[in-house]
């Protein structure tokens, strides 16, 4: 963890300043009828859950250039989502990743109690072999023509449910790389129905305070079909499977240009926004950091989900997912929970009401000039100051830089070799 004197010199040099700021946007948002405080109360509560594997470096298909201090495991992982959350006050819970993660139960429990985390939605792993598995996934895992690979599958996402109930989750997401290379390789329907059985299987066994997300990718690594590819697909597996079976958003997922917004908007519409993996694509599922490209679209998705925000039923689970591979992870999952948060806040900055009569009298310059309004407002005074209230860091990044968390963890750990590909 971070020095609690590190933190504090670092907020003294600069709260004077936010002060000033806070207070003019107060007076800016006060003529615009709203109450800054309220905005800060609001953002100071949400929370979005750091990936366990977002702290390693990330790589491509081509190569991992790892840093320095790279986490040796779970437990220096969650050091390492503890000085997130301890600079940023906006990541209070980790989502693991099994078996990466996998540890006794109580172990993670003291771990995460002594750093102030929880834990988030499950996420099972058949997308690889490990070490010591019988039956290879190479042409699929839940949705395998054979049988007993399927229901080895299957059984390893009973696993991750059972080491998620010991350890406080509540959810578990299911991913999988199962799809076909060529034309005529797999039985699209067949296949499909495969993995539908699969997935009522597991969906038979989640405990009743429980949430099943799955989600879906149009391709990779199936290059030519991937079972299951969009949200339409996801919608019918949610739908296939029962009421506590949602679909998880991971905004890198689509095809460049998709609507994601209005896919955000027709699974509330229907009941099945299970939650999203938030990060930011340019080509395709790059999981660059969110809101490193278009920040304009990240805050639509937001203004969906406060337009929906009350609701009943409606509780989307809030993730990260990136890989991160020219910067230090710590600083930007940082900066990603902090770009959630902004949009989150753009969001609750929008005239509804207003917005309401503009769409109701087919007025579109002035309905988008709504949208644009709350988008162009800075928000980071209310960012930074919700940080701040609760014991965070003013500016994050400058000083988890001045704490030497990552020379200090550095000497510790030592250094991993970059050989290989593959995202962490
Ligand atoms: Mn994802």
């Amino acid at each position: 963890m971070i020095e609690q004197t590190v933190i504090d010199a670092g907020n003294e040099d600069r709260v004077a300043a936010l002060r000033a700021d806070y207070d003019a946007l107060g007076a800016h948002l006060d003529r615009r009828g709203i109450s800054i405080d309220a905005i800060r109360d609001k953002v100071a509560t949400y929370g979005v859950a750091v990936p366990s594997w977002g702290v390693g470096t990330g790589g491509t298909r081509f190569a991992r250039f790892p840093g320095t201090g790279e986490p040796r495991g779970i437990f220096d992982k969650l050091d390492d989502c503890g000085v997130i959350q301890q600079l940023t006050r906006a990541t209070p819970t980790v989502s693991l990743h099994i078996p990466w993660d996998k540890a006794p139960a109580a172990d993670l429990k003291a771990k995460a109690d002594e750093l102030g985390l929880g834990f988030d939605a499950m996420n099972s792993n058949t997308f690889q072999d490990q070490p010591d598995q019988p039956l290879s996934y190479r042409y699929g895992s839940l949705s395998h023509t054979d049988k007993a690979t399927r229901q080895q599958a299957i059984e390893h996402n009973l696993e991750c449910i059972e080491i998620g109930q010991g350890i406080g989750s509540k959810a578990l997401t299911i991913w999988i790389g199962d799809g076909s290379n060529f034309p005529g390789q797999t039985d699209l329907t067949a296949q499909f129905e495969r993995y539908l059985d699969s997935a009522k299987a597991i969906y038979a066994q989640l405990p009743d305070d429980w949430r099943l997300f799955t989600e879906h990718k149009m391709y990779e690594p199936a290059f030519y079909s991937t079972v299951v590819q969009d949200w339409g697909t996801n919608y019918l597996i949610a739908k296939e499977l029962g009421d506590r079976a949602h679909c998880l958003v991971d905004l890198g997922h689509h095809a460049p240009n998709t609507n994601i917004e209005m896919i955000v908007a027709r699974l509330i519409q229907f009941g099945k926004l299970g939650g999203f993996h938030f990060n930011d694509s340019k080509y395709g599922d790059d999981d660059l950091d969110t809101g490193s490209i278009d920040p304009f679209r990240l805050f639509l998705v937001f203004n969906e989900l406060v337009a929906a925000e009350g609701k009943p039923g409606f509780d989307p689970a809030h993730m990260l997912d990136q890989s991160h591979n020219v910067t230090d992870p710590i600083e930007s999952l940082m900066s990603s929970a902090n770009e959630v948060r902004r949009a989150y806040a753009q969001a609750l900055l929008v005239d509804r009401t207003a917005l309401a009569g503009f769409q109701q009298d087919n007025d579109a310059m002035m309905a988008a000039g709504t949208l644009k309004q709350a988008f162009r407002t800075d928000v980071e005074p209310i960012l930074a100051m919700a940080r701040l209230d609760n014991g965070g860091a003013i500016d994050p990044i400058a000083t988890y830089r001045a704490a030497g968390y990552r020379a200090k963890v550095s000497a510790e750990r030592p250094a991993v070799s970059g050989a290989g590909g593959g995202i962490v």
